[in-house]
């Protein structure tokens, strides 16, 4: 097949799990095509990976750039000049309003094609609610051709708030264990933690949901207890306060603030506990990631984590902002070696039902069934 994929190319979730199934079904044999705005954080090479940037021209008339008017002009572009069989968006704002008003002016020249949009998290729960959105949101989604979600929290909060008029399909997140596996980096281990403390990691990036003052402040309980490193991966607009918190608890000099990294598998490597205390996650990719790496996971309860994290077998669960309780399942994971070596290969086995063999021909089989339906409703016409 000749895929379109449209996504954010930064760290965000949506963009690398995007960019995963871009690289996975290149080594399948397709021919997948990417557009986004600049080239995405995980693509690398390969024959069968395109790459099509969307360059939005400055206009002195402008305050704000029309992104999503040039954005449809190059899906338009892409999908007639690659002959195009699908576009997947993923995240859908202001991807799948594009990729419909695409659609209308392939029509006309009889050379649309169907797309499927995937839904990710703040594109429902968040900022996909706001009125100001709503409407467009909820249009585009039942213009899709297929719309998925990336767990079964994210379906039931779409159908809840939104009017849909489609059904849902739950695809859920993977992670690529050939690259997300523990690898022996013990001589960075040594130098972070040259008492043998344990080390803790957060990663993400940086926004309110994620809550990352409450990574330190659990850090915090933890360390009174357990001797430890925390690590803080990633970047955003929370990072001063989260600095500033890590000072004023008098923490900072057993933490280090890593900024954005490419190379996370191999900081997971070393990472004996990872915690994510978000406010709302639909999936918490991050957390998987992790997992895949051998690392049990303390997070909140909402969202889909619950259908990553089971408690007391790959970490443990807290509500949304319980300090105590999320430091004290920290501890009883970081205890003793016993446990956490227990705990390692629990959350290291529960990976095997997202392995990314397993969750990618899904999306191949989504694919076909969707274009067959199309074809036959356009012929039937
Ligand atoms: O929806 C967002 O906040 C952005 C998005 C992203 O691009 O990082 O994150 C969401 O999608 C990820 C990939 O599917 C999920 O793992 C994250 O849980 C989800 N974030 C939230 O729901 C806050």
């Amino acid at each position: 097949m000749k895929i379109g994929i449209v996504c954010y190319p930064t760290f965000g979730g949506s963009g690398v799990l995007a960019t995963e199934l871009g690289m996975a079904l290149s080594e399948k044999g397709h021919e997948v095509h990417f557009i986004t705005y600049q080239q995405p954080v995980r693509l690398h090479f390969h024959p069968n990976v395109y790459y099509h940037e969307v360059t939005v021209p400055s206009y002195p008339l402008f305050d704000f750039a029309p992104y999503e008017t040039v954005l449809t002009s190059t899906m338009v572009d892409v999908i007639v000049n690659n002959q195009l069989d699908i576009l997947h968006v993923h995240y859908a704002i202001p991807h799948a309003s594009a990729a419909y008003f695409a659609m209308q002016i392939l029509k006309k020249q009889g050379k649309d094609i169907p797309f499927i949009t995937t839904l990710h998290g703040t594109d429902i729960t968040l900022v996909g609610r706001d009125p100001k959105y709503m409407p467009v949101v909820t249009f585009s989604m039942n213009e899709s051709s297929a719309i998925t979600a990336v767990s079964e929290n994210l379906k039931q909060e779409t159908y809840k708030h939104f009017a849909m008029e489609k059904e849902i399909h739950v695809i859920t997140n993977f992670v690529d264990t050939q690259r997300f596996q523990h690898s022996d980096k013990e001589h960075f281990k040594k130098m972070l933690a040259p008492q043998g403390e344990r080390i803790l990691a957060h990663v993400s990036n940086f926004r309110k949901v994620k809550r990352v003052e409450d990574v330190i402040r659990v850090f915090e309980k933890i360390r009174k207890v357990i001797p430890s490193k925390l690590l803080m991966i990633g970047d955003g607009p929370e990072r001063p306060n989260a600095e500033e918190l890590s000072r004023s608890l008098g923490v900072c000099n057993d933490m280090r603030f890593l900024g954005k990294q490419d190379q996370v598998d191999e900081i997971l490597s070393i990472t004996d506990l990872f915690i994510l205390p978000s406010e709302y996650e639909s999936f918490g990719l991050a957390a998987l990631e992790a997992m895949a790496c051998g690392v049990p996971v303390i997070s909140t309860n909402t969202g889909g984590l619950p259908e990553i994290n089971v408690p007391g077998v790959t970490g443990y669960l807290s509500d949304v902002g319980d300090i105590e309780s999320m430091a004290d399942g920290a501890i009883k994971i970081l205890k003793d070696d016993t446990s956490l070596e227990e705990f390692k290969s629990r959350a290291l086995n529960h990976t095997k039902n997202f392995e990314r063999g397993k969750i990618v021909p899904l999306y191949e089989n989504l694919y076909i069934n969707t274009i067959k339906d199309y074809k036959s409703k356009k012929n039937s016409k």
